[in-house]
């Protein structure tokens, strides 16, 4: 999440840099020997069935037993394990969640139009069949992913919905990982982590036939795993490290913006956050704060470097260089914290999730509070993508009826072009119809 030179040479004198990344390199690219390695395991993988799955788990994630699959019983017994304000918390993200993607399937209408007498053309809005969801658990097991992925994908109406979620060190999987997966409806949920889960869903080597479909963040060999399956499945996106934005001016709290900013640091040693800002004392105020917080945070051996090669503070000299400057980041998450957050929220255009107002913050839609989804967009992909969505599972199907008195409107003009290209069995078959209809 870098200003393009471009745009910084065309705001000439309009900006100013107030905390630059300390670190030149763009964050995280992908490794050409992660690429190297990861098609090495898919051919294994495609090769070897599941003996390969297995003997990768056993080599890379220490797992000994004969299979990978977690009964019905074991999954809500994983929620016993759990306190129950953990339980609810859940629930409630899978409430919330799930609530907001059935307003989004309610606005996805199938429809129909006579496009000329005797012509109809229509869309349905058809589910992908099967898709598997990636649940990881690295440093942090991220609860809400379940939801996210798993949950929307129930909701748009997914047949089949496999979960992987990879074994801890002592060869358990994460029970609050599992019970979020019983609740947002998987059908079944594999303790699998890594390329060999991707690949046993998308080659259907788990007694459930290949997924359509794979969708879920993960670390870097993950994604690059969905980066050369994508073609023999979809997948949602391409997720990089997490990061944050705000745009801020004179009015919003320098303690807010600093700990929000902090929030998604925390993510990795590679997660931007960046402040673009038209008021440079509040600039200047959270750069300090930023500091003041860091010192005490629990996780400040991530957050720190973080935030010392990634982090940026910049100020705008108005609301439409500022709006300029966000456009060019096109964060995954944007906070606006200023006295006017919807001309802001009516210009901008690049972004993932936009959070309106110091009483929101990213951390709520993180946790599946805020009812919106967090797997999203990063390192730029905002300017051309959006996150992942109910839509995303459902297929708009287009079809078409034309009658006998539609004959003429069609094929007279399909011979033509037909003609023109050379076409003489697609000309064929206006002109049989033609005959027909005479
Ligand atoms: N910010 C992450 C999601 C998350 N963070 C969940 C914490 N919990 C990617 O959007
Ligand atoms: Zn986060």
């Amino acid at each position: 999440m870098r200003f393009t030179p471009a745009r910084l040479a065309e705001l000439d004198g309009a900006y100013k840099i107030l905390k630059a990344p300390g670190s030149d390199a763009p964050a995280a690219q992908t490794d050409p020997g992660v690429a190297e390695r990861v098609s090495g395991m898919l051919a294994d993988i495609e090769r070897g069935g599941i003996d390969a799955v297995l003997r990768y788990a056993r080599e890379l994630d220490g797992w000994d037993r004969p299979d990978v699959e977690v009964s019905r019983d074991d999954l809500k017994r994983a929620g016993d394990d759990l306190s129950p304000e953990l339980r609810r918390a859940l629930e409630l993200g899978v409430e919330r969640t799930s609530a907001f993607a059935r307003e989004q399937r309610a606005r996805l209408t199938d429809f129909e139009v006579e496009l000329a007498p005797g012509l109809v053309a229509g869309q349905r809005y058809v589910p992908v069949q099967r898709v598997g969801a990636y649940l990881p658990a690295g440093r942090f097991p991220l609860l809400a992913g379940a939801c996210m992925t798993v949950g929307v994908a129930k909701v748009a109406g997914v047949e089949t919905v496999l979960a992987c979620t990879p074994p801890r060190r002592d060869g358990s999987a994460d029970p609050a990982v599992l019970y979020a997966a019983y609740l947002s409806g998987a059908d079944r949920v594999y303790v699998l982590g890594g390329v060999q889960a991707l690949a046993a869903m998308a080659f259907g080597l788990l007694g459930e036939r290949p997924v359509d479909m794979l969708v879920g963040p993960g670390n870097a060999y993950v994604a690059e795993a969905k980066r050369q399956l994508f073609g023999t499945v979809a997948i949602d996106l391409l997720a990089g490290p997490s990061e944050v934005a705000v745009l801020a001016d004179e009015t919003a709290d320098p303690e807010l913006v600093a700990a929000d900013l902090l929030g998604q640091a925390e993510h990795g040693t590679e997660s931007p956050a960046a402040l673009v800002t038209t008021s440079e004392a509040l600039g200047v105020k959270v750069i300090e704060e930023v500091e003041r917080q860091l010192a005490g945070l629990a996780t400040r051996d991530i957050a720190g470097p973080a935030w010392r090669d990634h982090g940026s503070v910049t100020w705008a000299a108005d609301r439409q260089t500022a709006v300029a400057l966000m456009d060019d980041l096109a964060p995954e998450h944007l906070e606006i914290q200023t006295a006017d957050d919807d001309y802001y929220l009516n210009e901008l255009h690049n972004y993932g999730s936009v959070f309106l107002g110091q009483w929101s913050t990213v951390a709520y839609s993180d946790k599946g509070m805020a009812g919106t989804n967090h797997v999203l967009p990063t390192a730029g992909g905002a300017r051309h993508s959006a996150g992942l969505s109910v839509s995303r599972f459902l297929k708009p199907l287009t079809f078409q009826r034309a009658s006998r008195e539609a004959t003429p409107l069609l094929a007279e003009a399909v011979e033509v072009i037909s003609a023109y290209e050379g076409m003489a069995a697609h000309g064929a078959t206006a002109t049989l119809r033609l005959a027909r209809y005479r």
